[in-house]
């Protein structure tokens, strides 16, 4: 199933042992941050030096390499032709997003990439996936796999295929663990509660938390990690029930309630907190630190948590704040905000946890353009496809837009907003009624 996978992997690891030095340009969010890591330490024991840059956009970003290095893409690539075409030195991609156009490389070219391997790089496989497959064929890197399992967490993947392939080496050799109980962060449960947007708990005070722990005889300095099958089957019961009377949708439940990947050896050991640490870090331009967190190196790990705990708590305090500015439509929710940190999460969240029976569209109004998130579910997917109203709306108004059904986006001027969101309604109400 892996066989045109590994053959491209292979050739990529045989023109990287051709080479000196490697100089890697990653994208910037967790996939890519854990992607670079999981490079860079089969890197270190196969004794070859590199130097690792993270990188928002590959055509507008300066990229810095001499041509007799070997350069490395890592979770972006595949979609820039043009730049792959115009950079004068071997080039190595390993990527999982669609690929797009066609490259003409000047020398060596290896592109790495689910998508030409029969898989489905949207879910089958992360970035940091690909990453452990040239990995695997540098050397011996199996306890790289929790590394890898980091990004494909980060980029809402499934363990299905490559990634299923992956974890499976990681559980049977030790590295992971697979735990029964609550897949969410780990800390105290009053931080917990607090703090999750994955599920959002909608508590508008931390003395609502102190009542809710109250309610069920748990203390809230107790460690989430730390809590017996019988209290944390409490605990999640009344999650459960909090998360339906907030209208949260049922897709929700499955994510988080039954099953955690712990992994023995890294510094933090849940999954989903190391990889919502590493994605922080990121987020705010420390991917050094979160890069550090994944090479196993312990003295960031006060640091990187800090990251995590100021980020993590900004976005909890936007969520609560714009849940009170969410306005009704005929057939959608939308909220506008002006200069908002963050747009993803916040529709993420409110979407998922509080407003899920119908579609909610979030604009962000910043630097004179106007970014917006669509977001809703399968059950409003049967009838709405969101991608399409994205772009007929956005295109109505002079902007562009698109995505997936469930999760789309689009950019349209920002004093037409008000005429691009009447639009949206009227097309949802359109999809809704046939
Ligand atoms: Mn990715």
């Amino acid at each position: 199933m892996f066989d045109l996978l590994r053959a491209e992997a292979r050739k990529a690891a045989e023109l990287i042992m051709r080479h000196d030095f490697i100089r890697i340009f990653a994208h910037y969010d967790v996939d890519g941050i854990s992607a670079s890591a999981v490079l860079a330490a089969s890197l270190l024991r196969a004794g070859k030096p590199f130097h690792i840059s993270y990188v928002r956009n590959p055509a507008s970003d300066e990229l810095e390499y001499s041509s007799d290095e070997l350069v490395i893409f890592q979770d972006m690539g595949s979609g820039y032709p043009e730049v792959i075409s115009s950079i004068n030195a071997d080039i190595i991609v390993i990527d999982h997003h669609f690929p797009y156009g066609k490259a003409t490389p000047t020398r060596t070219f290896v592109h790495v990439n689910p998508h030409l391997a029969g898989l489905d790089g949207s879910f089958e496989l992360s970035g940091s996936g690909t990453a452990y497959f040239v990995a695997s064929e540098l050397g011996e890197n199996h306890d790289l796999s929790t590394i890898a399992l980091l990004g494909i967490i980060g980029d809402k993947q499934q363990i299905t295929a490559g990634n299923a392939q992956i974890v499976k080496e990681g559980l049977e050799r030790g590295f992971i663990e697979e735990r029964k109980g609550l897949n969410m962060i780990s800390g105290k449960l009053k931080d917990v509660l607090w703090l999750s947007t994955e599920p959002y708990l909608g508590f508008n005070e931390p003395a609502e938390v102190d009542e809710f722990l109250e309610d069920i005889s748990l203390s809230g300095d107790i460690e989430l990690d730390e809590l017996d099958e019988e209290s944390e089957e409490k605990l999640a019961n009344a999650i459960a029930i909090r998360l339906l009377g907030n209208n949260a949708y049922e897709g929700v439940f499955e994510q988080f309630i039954g099953r955690k990947y712990w992994l023995r050896h890294e510094l933090v050991n849940n999954a989903f907190m190391l990889s919502e640490i590493v994605n922080a870090c990121g987020r705010v331009s420390e991917h050094s630190v979160g890069f550090a967190l994944c090479m196993r190196d312990e003295s960031y790990l006060h640091r990187a948590y800090e990251i995590w705990m100021r980020f993590q708590s900004e976005v909890v305090e936007e969520i609560r704040k714009r849940r009170a500015e969410v306005q009704e439509g005929e057939c959608i929710r939308y909220l506008i905000m002006e200069r908002a940190p963050t747009t993803g999460p916040i529709a993420s969240a409110l979407s998922r946890c509080l407003f899920s029976d119908r579609p909610l569209i979030v604009v962000n109004i910043k630097n004179s353009i106007a970014k917006v998130s669509a977001r809703s579910n399968a059950r409003i997917a049967e009838k709405i496809d969101l991608a399409a109203v994205m772009r007929m709306a956005a295109e109505k108004v002079g902007g562009t837009g698109g995505g997936h059904s469930v999760a789309a986006g689009a950019t349209v001027p920002p004093e037409r907003v008000e005429e691009f969101i009447k639009e949206v309604d009227r097309l949802c109400y359109e999809f809704a009624s046939v």
